[in-house]
């Protein structure tokens, strides 16, 4: 072997290898460069909430439960609500703090919503928790239907309601007793999350 071809086979392992590393470094770029892009095309999407749902569940003892609907619009959110076995009457209806319906009284949901620190109050007051919805009203069947439009309530963002719950109580919210509104016992409880 002459010094030549010593230095040939040098120089075309060295390629050889340079071009194996190069080929790893594609290898290792690739999943990195998918999983940039699942991020932007699904993380945008969660961040742009259109829609949220919520499905009640009645609490030990009771037998209310439930559907509530959340539709962004351009006015403000807009809550579609349809719940039964209700006592007749007025019963209050908020968002709780934590979306976690794990305890049988409802009381795993923590208190009302409240980003702010604001006193408890009236759904259309502009100082009140976040989570303050006023009440529902049951007919003779038990039965609440009703809509309302919620200027300030969010989907997205800091103070979003995605992952918190709703709750529904056995009396009446006074609008005004803190912090609570003296709504008494939970009887239904569910979580909000994102909706189609
Ligand atoms: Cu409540
Ligand atoms: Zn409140």
């Amino acid at each position: 072997m002459n010094v030549k071809k010593v230095i040939y086979l040098c120089a075309s392992l060295c390629f050889l290898a340079s071009a194996s590393i190069g080929l790893q470094a594609q290898k290792c770029e690739m999943p990195a460069l998918k999983e940039q892009l699942h991020k932007k095309k699904h993380c945008r999407k969660g961040q742009d909430v259109q829609r949220a749902i919520c499905v009640l569940y009645p609490t030990e003892g009771h037998q209310t439960k439930g559907v509530i609907k959340f539709t962004r619009t351009k006015k403000g959110v807009l809550v579609n609500v349809h719940i039964s076995g209700l006592t007749p009457g007025k019963h209050g209806f908020h968002i709780h703090e934590f979306g976690d319906a794990s305890s049988s009284d409802g009381t795993a949901a923590g208190g009302h919503f409240n980003p702010d620190g604001h006193e408890h109050g009236a759904p259309c007051g502009s100082k009140r928790h976040a989570g303050d919805l006023g009440n529902v009203e049951a007919n003779q069947e038990g039965i609440a239907k009703m809509e309302l439009l919620v200027k300030d309530l969010k989907l997205n963002g800091s103070h979003s309601i995605i992952g918190r719950s709703i709750i529904v109580h056995i009396h009446e919210d006074d609008l005004s007793s803190q912090p609570t509104g003296n709504a008494g016992a939970r009887v239904a409880c569910g979580v909000i999350g994102i909706a189609k």
